[in-house]
């Protein structure tokens, strides 16, 4: 049976095993469903601009994120420098998984729930493992994203930027789930589809990319070579119809090297750019740094997708 007639929506699609009602999704970090609900109240779940929601990223402690300031306005785009603040595994866990699964059960469509995607990141192997583990225990979580551009605590280099080690990363969290299992692949990186192979061999269930183009910014009215960065965290990563064209390029590479469903993102602002990275292999789109100006865009690119 087809997913349109198994899932009785026309634009439904299937998604390692989950039903999706349309092909667009949020980038992590990007849409924080919690406080949108606070704004829009019930309106948010009755219009949720998404057909899977991906969580922030969830690391295994509690974390501040970087000092201010945060965020720079680059040409085309923005350079971030959050640094991942977030509850910790067990604050997510307690305070907002329960929250979430109560939002999304209520935007599914015909009764169902709109899946949830909990994006996790860790500094070993080991550390993700421990929260792809922690994961696999709760039902109201139907995927894990991993996020390997965090340096290893070790080497300093990003564990997704290579192969060998983000090969065995995978491995380590496979182990731990019989959930999908996508890997968000880092831009930052010599071979990207080389890395999109790596974790196809580890047994990872999809690929997403592309997270932000490590990028800096000095400070305005500083001088020679004492000049200040800008943000607190030194540098950050860009994103926005800046990176649009490497995402495509990115995207085409990895879909052409992978058997994998491939999720594309960056810098999708229209129905035509998600067009074009599913037209280049994607399976699903993200939209990211777009709904920070309009929150309900994701759908009305669903919509135009669909019609
Ligand atoms: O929190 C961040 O600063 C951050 C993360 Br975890 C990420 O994956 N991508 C990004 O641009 N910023």
């Amino acid at each position: 049976m087809s997913a349109a007639a198994e899932s009785g929506s026309a634009a439904a699609v299937e998604f390692c095993g989950l039903w999706f009602a349309h092909r667009v999704i949020n980038g992590s970090g990007t849409f924080d469903a919690l406080a949108a609900r606070r704004v829009f109240g019930a309106a948010l779940a009755r219009e949720f601009p998404f057909a899977a929601y991906v969580s922030k990223t969830i690391t295994l402690q509690r974390r501040d994120g970087n000092p201010a300031p945060r965020l720079w306005e680059a040409a085309g785009g923005m350079i971030n420098s959050i640094g991942l603040p977030n509850k910790g595994l067990d604050g997510y866990l307690a305070e907002d998984l329960p929250q979430l699964s109560e939002l999304l059960a209520e935007a599914g469509p015909d009764g169902g729930s709109v899946p949830l995607i909990t994006n996790v990141m860790g500094s070993t192997g080991e550390e993700l493992a421990r929260l792809v583990a922690a994961c696999d225990e709760r039902a109201e979580i139907a995927a894990v994203e991993l996020n390997v551009s965090c340096p290893n605590v070790k080497t300093g280099l990003d564990i997704g930027a290579d192969p060998k080690q983000l090969e065995q990363v995978v491995r380590a969290c496979r182990e731990r789930t019989r959930k999908p299992l996508i890997v968000k692949l880092t831009p930052n990186t010599a071979d990207v589809a080389l890395c999109a192979q790596a974790a196809e061999a580890a047994g990872a269930d999809a690929v997403s990319l592309i997270n932000t183009l490590r990028a800096m910014a000095l400070a305005p009215g500083t001088t020679g070579s004492s000049r200040a960065r800008w943000l607190g965290g030194g540098t950050g990563g860009l994103s926005g119809p800046a990176i649009r064209v490497v995402a495509l390029a990115q995207v085409a590479a990895v879909a052409a090297r992978v058997e994998l469903p491939v999720i594309g993102m960056g810098g999708v602002q229209r129905a035509g750019h998600a067009r074009d990275l599913l037209d280049a292999g994607a399976s699903l789109v993200a939209v990211g740094s777009e709904s920070f100006r309009d929150p309900t865009i994701a759908s009305r690119i669903a919509r135009e997708l669909s019609s």
